[in-house]
């Protein structure tokens, strides 16, 4: 029997983006299918604590193996910033999550007013955990560097992908494709890292 794999986000866009890499010979099911569960309080210190939270939470409550995804916008220029608060870095809460990530990258592109070139560097991070219900079974994490812009470029991907410019493609992330943003992003890396190992736990409960 195939092994259902909670994803358990809330993000349409990470949604997306995990499905697509993560097709494999297991059955992916999304909080909406299982839930309704309460929201897990992200109050860890770091990306990897957060995801590790998420898997272990939602994995205690529904039983089932379960993939979690922590990941956001580290800005050199801002200290940090927004780092693990990059969901809600504009302080609203909405459940239109496009009009939250207008208003995000507003606060960015303000706060980046006036900052040379050579000090936008940036990068994305992205934690990823698998845990069933007892443990933490594997743990990855992937970055993508790039240099944050003045202006919006782009309309695909989500989040802040139209102000991150890859500088080899000279192109925002919002003007790729997703394969070529799954390729080159930190949830791309984060991805291929944990697909092997899942894999292979798959196949010794298949055969145990
Ligand atoms: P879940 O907790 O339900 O997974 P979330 O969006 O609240 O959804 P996070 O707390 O991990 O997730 O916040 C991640 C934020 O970082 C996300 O809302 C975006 O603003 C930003 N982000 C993460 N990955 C991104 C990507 O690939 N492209 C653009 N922005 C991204």
């Amino acid at each position: 029997m195939r092994t259902k794999i909670l994803v358990a986000t809330t993000n349409s866009g990470k949604i997306a983006e995990l499905r697509q890499m993560l097709a494999m010979d297991s059955q992916l099911v999304s909080l909406d299918e299982v839930g309704p569960f309460p929201e897990v309080v992200e109050d860890g210190a770091t990306f990897a604590e957060n995801a590790r939270k998420k898997a272990c939470e939602y994995a205690r409550i529904s039983g089932l193996w379960t993939v979690s995804d922590d990941s956001g916008l580290v800005i050199d220029a801002l200290r940090g910033a927004p780092g693990i608060h990059s969901a809600r870095f504009c302080g609203e809460t909405s459940p239109d999550r496009s009009e939250i990530d207008r208003k995000n990258i507003q606060k960015v592109l303000e706060l980046m007013v006036g900052v040379p070139a050579e000090q936008r560097t940036a990068r994305f991070v992205c934690a990823l955990c698998l845990a069933d219900p007892d443990q933490v079974l594997i743990e990855t994490q992937g970055t993508f560097e790039g240099l944050i812009t003045s202006e919006k470029m782009g309309g695909s991907g989500f989040g802040y992908d139209p102000i991150f410019w890859v500088s080899t493609l000279k192109k925002t992330v919002a003007q790729l494709s997703p394969e070529q943003k799954n390729e080159l992003s930190h949830r791309g890396q984060a991805l291929r890292r944990l697909k092997p190992m899942l894999e292979e736990l798959l196949l010794l409960r298949a055969n145990g």
